[in-house]
């Protein structure tokens, strides 16, 4: 009788204290498990692991015959470590990296591989086809050396950095191949049972239903010419994968709420119609997922509100990438958003619709100003923007922005930045390793300073604090009714100079210095780089509004005082002590709260009172949270980030709305 192949497949997350940095499923691996054990049922055996800690434990005990590892930019040296010492333990097993975070330049992928000699082979793309080819011919040869030379599509090994391209080139292509598993008949890793061992880690099941891009946008790594063609799962596929979580949560009892749809465009497909009506009808059957975190689509806007207000209200958030309003910086990424009349009118839909939204922005692009960045940031409160995800721009491996050529000719300088959460020491078969994961981040162009860039992070502290955890709510609902935009108090709030928050700031900005280094190198020699990885933008969130509500309530006086006249000076009073009511305490569980209202001004625009109230999905997130992020150190470094900054606040409805 032949043996059987054992197979390690790792996706690895940093772990600290048995909670992992990001609350996902591994689904690529699970993908590749999938089709793995259908393509060669009784002669593999496969494992899956996302911890660290098992993964050594596994390792520990049983030598693998191939160890397929996933790359990103948030588990790259941790991976490699890995590797390093499974060659040592292990030399005759084969290793493979493949998963997004890898080079599109062949210097560049060879200079890794050298670096990282324990890697056999490298594979960029869809790895399903190739995994299947690479694990058919190491069962057949047992030789890594001639697996190394075989030239496996868009795989490379040391010796040849250069991608071996067969005559078809999207033969290796889940969708796209030929006489071979289509997208119809895949298996999936949910419905074969791969992903069971995962549920007790109550993370957020992660969802695919189709794959691809058809944008260009420099900076993603979707945007390469590789990810243009979009290939679709069926959607019945979809359906049964949701209900199979939901009755798993059931019969399991866990605390899971949302889930996670890897499509890079959400809802944007006539198709993802059907798509939207299965999550409605698992919503009405399991009151799950209570939340869909998406990406939603960048553009037909009118199809994407039309399927997602299909859901549950408040269950999903719609992400209108704008990215930038700055045409020249939009040119230099090649990216396409739509005209600002038609976002606002999108906007006012979905308000009305009562469909969440979230702008995505970024900095750091080529040919952007401060000026431009803010004003672009400012000009979408106007337009109903519910909040922000404000991003850096990263350098990531696997877009056009890594090239030299691109960042010589933009003037684009870097630093590098420890990623939050993901830096520990580890015990890795026998060996201590301390691993630390960084992302280089753009922080000066030809067209901003590093001063002027210091004053974006500023801008985008101030709007997490003010905007995203939607505290001026009610105030700018009352600012409106007398003629006054959203941004004229964001701008004052810029301007303030009340000393405890301007202290807070500078606390800020010192500590957004300070995480960024040189290179990674430089941060070795740090004794404790706890205080580095955490996300100071969270951090100082949670500073602001746990330890000094007050002030932060007191802010807001004191801009609404200078932005109005006198006469509002009482309405402003009584909507402050409003306000200072909505901002949770992560330490008691938050309680309804109806307020009777005494101010003429305020009944007229409110009603005679106001009811402060936690969301379910806010209260399951507080209760599951609550319990993992205990001490005040927590508390204060970890807690918001998982929480997110608009359950830091209760809901407010109006009278009996
Ligand atoms: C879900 C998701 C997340 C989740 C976490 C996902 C997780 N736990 O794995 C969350 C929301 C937390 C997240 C956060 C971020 N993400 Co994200 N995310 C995604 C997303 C949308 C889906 C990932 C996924 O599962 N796809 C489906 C699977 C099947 O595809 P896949 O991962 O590419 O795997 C296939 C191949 O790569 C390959 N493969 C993978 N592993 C292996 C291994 C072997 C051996 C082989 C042969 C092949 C292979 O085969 C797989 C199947 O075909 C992708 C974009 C996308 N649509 O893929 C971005 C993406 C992974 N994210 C990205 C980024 C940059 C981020 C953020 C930094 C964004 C930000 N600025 O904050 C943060 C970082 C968070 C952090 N600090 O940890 C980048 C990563 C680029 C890189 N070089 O690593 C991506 C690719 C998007 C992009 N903009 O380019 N993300
Ligand atoms: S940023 Fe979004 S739209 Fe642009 S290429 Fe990436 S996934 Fe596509």
């Amino acid at each position: 009788m032949s043996k059987i192949t054992k197979i390690y497949l790792a996706q690895l997350c940093h772990e600290n204290e048995n909670q992992f940095q990001n609350k996902c499923f591994p689904l690529a691996i699970g993908y590749i498990a999938a089709h793995l054990e259908q393509v060669f049922k009784g002669r593999i055996e496969v494992d899956l692991f996302k911890s660290p800690t098992s993964f050594n434990t596994a390792l520990k005990t049983s030598r693998p015959d191939i160890v397929m590892l996933s790359s990103y930019m948030w588990n790259e040296n941790l991976t490699c470590e890995f590797a390093s010492n499974i060659k040592q333990k292990y030399p005759d097993t084969l290793i493979v990296l493949g998963g997004p975070n890898i080079s599109i330049v062949a210097d560049k992928r060879k200079e890794f591989l050298l670096n990282n000699p324990s890697i056999d082979l490298m594979v960029n793309g869809d790895g399903e086809f190739v995994a299947e080819e690479i694990v058919e011919f190491f069962i057949e040869t047992k030789s890594i050396k001639d697996a190394k030379r075989r030239g496996f599509p868009y795989t490379c090994a040391v010796e040849n950095s250069e991608y071996h391209i067969g005559p078809e080139d999207g033969e290796h292509r889940l969708g796209m191949a030929k006489d071979k598993t289509s997208m119809d008949e895949f298996p999936s890793p949910y419905l074969m049972g791969l992903f069971d061992k995962f549920f007790k880690d109550g993370e957020s099941p992660l969802l695919e239903t189709n794959r691809g891009c058809p944008f260009t946008c420099t900076y993603c790594q979707q945007g390469g010419k590789y990810f243009q063609k979009v290939r679709q799962f069926p959607p019945g596929r979809f359906r049964d994968e949701l209900n199979y979580i939901a009755e798993k949560i059931q019969e399991l009892n866990v605390d899971i709420t949302m889930i996670e749809m890897t499509d890079p465009n959400f809802g944007m497909f006539k198709r993802d119609e059907e798509i939207c009506r299965y999550i409605r009808e698992c919503q009405d059957r399991y009151d799950f997922p209570q939340f869909v975190g998406s990406s939603t689509g960048k553009n037909r806007a009118d199809t994407i509100i039309k399927n997602t207000s299909l859901l549950k209200e408040g269950s999903i958030f719609l992400r209108s990438s704008m990215q930038s309003l700055n045409m020249d910086a939009l040119r230099a990424v090649k990216r396409q958003n739509i005209d600002l009349k038609a976002y606002r009118d999108i906007q006012q839909d979905m308000e009305n619709k009562n469909l969440e939204s979230n702008a995505d922005m970024m900095l750091g692009f080529p040919n952007e100003t401060m000026e431009s960045h803010c004003e672009g940031i400012l000009t979408l409160i106007d337009t109903g923007t519910k909040e922000f995800a404000q991003y850096q721009t990263i350098i990531l491996k696997g877009t056009e922005f890594e090239k030299e050529e691109y960042q010589r000719e933009h003037g684009i300088e870097t630093k590098e930045r420890p990623i939050p959460e993901c830096f520990r020491e580890y015990k890795i078969l026998g060996k201590k390793r301390k691993v630390i994961e960084t992302e280089r981040i753009i922080v000066k162009t030809s067209s901003m300073t590093f001063a002027e860039y210091l004053e974006c992070r500023r801008l985008h502290l101030i709007v997490m604090l003010f905007h995203n955890s939607r505290l001026l709510d009610m105030v700018y609902e009352y600012m409106i009714s007398y003629n006054f935009q959203r941004s004229d108090i964001i701008k004052k709030i810029m301007e303030s100079n009340n000393n405890t928050f301007l202290n807070i700031i500078d606390g800020y900005t010192k500590e957004t210095c300070g995480e960024l280094f040189e290179s990674i190198d430089q941060m070795f020699d740090v004794d404790d780089l706890t205080n580095y990885t955490h996300n100071k933008i969270f951090r100082y969130m949670a500073i602001a509004f746990f330890l000094n509500r007050e002030v932060i309530v007191e802010v807001i006086k004191e801009a609404l005082l200078d932005l109005m006249t006198s006469e509002h000076e009482e309405a402003i009073g009584e909507m402050c002590e409003i306000l200072f009511k909505r901002i949770i305490s992560p330490k008691k569980p938050p309680k309804k709260k109806t307020i009777f209202i005494n101010n003429e001004k305020l009944i007229r625009v409110f009603g005679q009172k106001v009811c402060l109230e936690p969301t379910s999905h806010q209260m399951s997130s507080i209760r599951m949270l609550g319990k993992i992020y205990k001490s005040e150190d927590d508390i204060i470094n970890k807690l918001i980030y998982h929480l997110r900054p608009k359950n830091t606040v209760l809901k407010i409805g109006y009278n009996d709305e």
